[in-house]
């Protein structure tokens, strides 16, 4: 392809919609030229608010009619399948939301039609696109880490803090089986593999449903919406997802782990922590202050690396727009991403050894999270298959 602008749409405006529109704008030389949303007055008002000169309400209707180059799926969950499918099956690149699928059937196949088609496929782990997360991720593989000891990770978050907080993604129809753990565990367990390079091997989960009722809005609210709502708004429904998870891991060279991820933690707004303790030093990073980067040491006073492109390894440089003291964060990790995928699109195919999480990465994920739903259900240690 030459260097004309990429056709590219956006499936679902919710929360995380126009985060990637904004950022697919920011990556370069791409062009949003439609959005799908399944409601009429909103899928017009937000693409008039983004700028969009299409919008459609029926998606397949839009993928036979717009002379697509990629579509980014960022649909509830129960969604990402069929619309994945539909878009391979009509020889569009995809680049779609975590989780990839709500079951790892649906995965496999995913993955298996986008190599059939030769299409460049991406799941959106965006988190590892924050520079100091890659640049654990290369003082591992250059040896100032050292052996990998433990692993201790947490994601916390408090937006469904109260029974009257409420969205899809409690609905197992909607969301799969998990809740937590497929919407944010999935980040956290992608980051522990990605920066260690360890597979997890076994885990032991244990779950609680802190609100076992919910109180539903008769009418939909958006994620993070923060609205108040009065009585007379809601029904009572049960709640069968977890709220709160806390898994035991064991990864291929021996070491543990542990992870704890909960969504009604009050004050930890989007906050993911990531300690790695090494045979050389420690490494702790959190997302909700991700220019820096801590390094513990046993006999020299600790270290706080701040992101500047003059400080970090020179392969984390090509993920860095401004110098240190220039804060980047949540929507710069997606601009990087879609960077370099989209020099994938733009070749026309998945390159042998892509740089950016894969269709593989989403079904592996999957196989976590379900084996993570297995162990607490039956109160045990489960193998990874
Ligand atoms: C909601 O918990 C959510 O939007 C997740 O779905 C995203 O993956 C995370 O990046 C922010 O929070």
């Amino acid at each position: 392809m030459s260097n004309q602008k990429i056709k590219v749409a956006v499936a679902g405006v919710g929360f995380i919609g126009p985060v990637h529109i904004e950022s697919i704008r920011r990556a370069g030389n791409l062009d949003v030229v439609a959005l799908f949303h399944p409601f009429e007055s909103e899928a017009a008002e937000k693409a008039a608010a983004m700028g969009i000169p299409k919008y459609y309400v029926d998606y397949d209707k839009m993928i036979k009619e717009e002379a697509l180059d990629c579509v980014h799926i960022c649909t509830p969950n129960n969604l990402h399948y069929p619309m994945a499918k539909t878009a391979l099956l009509a020889g569009k690149h995809v680049i779609c939301e975590k989780p990839l699928a709500t079951t790892v059937k649906e995965a496999e196949e995913l993955l298996a039609l986008a190599r059939e088609k030769k299409l460049v496929h991406a799941v959106s782990f965006n988190l590892r696109y924050y520079p100091l997360v890659r640049q654990m991720k290369k003082m591992r593989e250059n040896g100032e880490l050292g052996n990998v000891y433990s692993i201790m990770g947490s994601y916390l978050q408090d937006w469904l803090f109260y029974a009257t907080d409420y969205n899809w993604r409690l609905e197992p129809d909607k969301s799969g089986d998990s809740k937590a753990i497929a919407d944010i565990g999935s980040h956290l367990i992608d980051l522990i593999e990605y920066i260690s390079g360890l597979s997890i091997t076994e885990v032991m989960a244990d779950f609680s449903t802190v609100h076992p009722t919910r109180k539903k809005p008769l009418k939909a609210v958006e994620t993070y919406s923060g609205k108040m709502l009065s009585p007379e708004d809601y029904a009572d429904v049960p709640i069968k997802t977890e709220d709160y998870a806390s898994v035991l891991l064991r990864f291929s060279n021996g070491s543990k782990g542990v992870v704890t991820v909960s969504q009604v933690a009050a004050g930890r707004k989007n906050r993911l922590g990531l300690e790695i303790h090494g045979s050389n030093v420690t490494m702790s990073w959190n997302s909700e202050t991700p220019n820096d980067l801590w390094i513990g040491k046993r006999n020299e006073a600790n270290q706080v690396l701040m992101r500047d492109p003059s400080l970090v390894d020179k392969d984390v440089r090509s993920i860095i727009a401004y110098p240190g003291g220039h804060n980047e964060g949540f929507g710069d990790t997606s601009k990087q991403l879609f960077k370099e995928i989209y020099a994938a699109v733009r070749e026309g195919k998945q390159p042998a050894t892509p740089t950016y999480p894969t269709f593989e990465e989403g079904l592996r994920e999957l196989r976590l999270c379900d084996a993570i739903v297995e162990s607490h259900r039956k109160q045990g240690w489960v193998r990874i298959s």
